[in-house]
C-alpha cells in the first residue's frame, strides 16, 4: 500500500479529523491518569503521552467516565499535534466501581487491576473489620485479588494479630503482617506487588504513604501525596492515579477509595462472602436475605461457629447499606 492509499483510508475511517502526512499506525497504551480533558496515556516511554478522546467514540453517549484509569486503550499519536487521540477501548479484566449519581450509576474508580491491597493496623486506628469486610466484597466483585495487609505490628502482641490473621487466611485471603519500624513483611510486599497492578486501600492513617516509602525508599514519588491535587482547573487529576514502579508493574492510588461503598445488589451479596457460598440456596426461603427469615441456613451456620459473629454482621450491615 503507497501513502496515497494508505491517507484515503486513514482519513475515511477518521471523517471528523484531519489527517496529517505522518501516518502512525495505532498503538496501545495505559491510561494512567486523566483531567477533564485529557488522558496521560502510558506507552512504555519515560512520559505518558497526552491524549484526547475521539468525539464520536462513544457514539450519542459521550460521558466522561466511559474511559477510566487503567484502562488499555488503542490511540493514534498524531506527530504534528500536541496530543494524541484515543480510538477504541480494549476489553476489560478488572474493574473496582462505585455507585454514583442519578443518571451516573456506574463510576469506575480502576481498570484492569490485579490485586487490591488492604491496608488495617490493629491499633491506632483500631481494626475495622467492617471496611475490611467492603473492600473483600468489592475485589470479588471486580475480579480482583485481595491482599490484606495487617500494619503497624509494633503495637500489636501475636496474640493479638493471629486471630485476625487466621480468619482472613482461612477465607482464602493473601494476609501479610508488616511493620515499618521493624522492616516487618517488607520484602514479601515487595515480591508481591512486582509486576502487577495493585490498588492502595484502607482507612486513613493505617500507613499507606509510609509503607509505600519504605518499599522504595528512592522513589521520588510520594503516594497520597501528589493524588489529592496536582494542578488547577481542567488539569486537575480526577479519580485515581496509577504510578509505575521502580521494579515493574504499577501501583493506583485513589482518593475516591476511602469512603467507598461496593457496586453489588442486595440479593447477590451473601455469593461475595466466601464461607456463605457452601450454605447457600439452602435456607426455607428463596432469596432469603439471611437477616430477619426463619430456618435460615446462614445464621444456624453463625450459631454453629462455622460463620463468625464478625463476618455475618459486616454482611448485614453492608446489606442494610446497599
Ligand atoms: N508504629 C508504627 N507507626 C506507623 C507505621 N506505619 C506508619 N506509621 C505511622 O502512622 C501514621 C500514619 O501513616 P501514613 O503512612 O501517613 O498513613 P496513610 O494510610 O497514608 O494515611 P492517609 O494518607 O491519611 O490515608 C504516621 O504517623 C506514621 O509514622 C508502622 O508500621 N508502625
Ligand atoms: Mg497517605
Ligand atoms: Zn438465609
Amino acid at each position: 500500500m503507497n501513502i496515497e492509499q494508505k491517507e484515503k483510508i486513514s482519513s475515511s475511517n477518521r471523517k471528523t479529523e484531519p489527517h496529517d502526512f505522518q501516518i502512525k499506525l495505532p498503538q496501545t497504551g495505559i491510561v494512567v491518569r486523566r483531567t477533564k480533558s485529557f488522558y496521560y496515556v502510558d506507552v512504555g516511554e519515560a512520559e505518558p503521552r497526552l491524549c484526547r478522546i475521539r468525539g464520536n467514540l462513544f457514539k450519542g453517549n459521550l460521558h466522561q467516565n466511559k474511559i477510566a484509569v487503567g484502562d488499555e486503550v488503542e490511540i493514534d499519536l498524531k506527530v504534528a499535534e500536541d496530543a494524541g487521540w484515543i480510538l477504541r477501548l480494549l476489553p476489560r479484566r478488572t474493574k473496582l466501581s462505585r455507585r454514583s449519581g442519578i443518571g451516573f450509576p456506574e463510576q469506575i474508580l480502576v481498570s484492569n487491576a490485579d490485586i487490591l491491597l488492604i491496608v488495617a493496623s490493629l491499633r491506632d486506628p483500631p481494626f475495622r473489620e467492617g471496611l475490611v469486610d467492603r473492600f473483600l466484597v468489592a475485589a470479588s466483585c471486580g475480579s480482583l485479588e485481595p491482599l490484606l495487609i495487617l500494619s503497624k505490628a509494633d503495637l500489636s502482641t501475636d496474640a493479638e494479630i493471629t486471630p485476625i490473621k487466621e480468619l482472613y487466611a482461612s477465607l482464602g485471603c493473601t494476609v501479610l503482617v508488616t511493620s515499618v519500624p521493624e522492616s516487618k513483611g517488607l520484602d514479601s510486599l515487595r515480591e508481591l506487588l512486582r509486576g502487577s497492578i495493585s490498588v492502595l486501600s484502607g482507612h486513613s492513617g493505617v500507613g499507606k504513604s509510609s509503607l509505600i516509602a519504605a518499599l522504595f525508599p528512592d522513589w521520588e514519588i510520594r503516594i497520597g501525596q501528589v493524588s489529592k491535587k496536582s494542578g488547577k482547573g481542567r488539569h486537575t487529576t480526577i479519580m485515581a492515579e496509577m504510578f509505575p514502579l521502580p521494579q515493574g508493574g504499577f501501583i493506583v492510588d485513589t482518593p475516591g477509595i476511602r469512603e467507598f461503598a461496593p457496586l453489588v445488589k442486595q440479593e447477590e451479596l451473601d455469593k461475595h462472602f466466601v464461607e456463605f457460598i457452601p450454605f447457600l440456596g439452602q435456607c426455607k426461603f428463596k432469596g432469603c436475605s439471611h437477616r430477619h427469615e426463619p430456618q435460615c441456613i446462614i445464621k444456624e451456620a453463625v450459631t454453629a461457629e462455622k460463620i463468625t459473629e464478625q463476618r455475618y454482621n459486616s454482611y448485614c450491615s453492608l446489606y442494610d447499606s446497599l
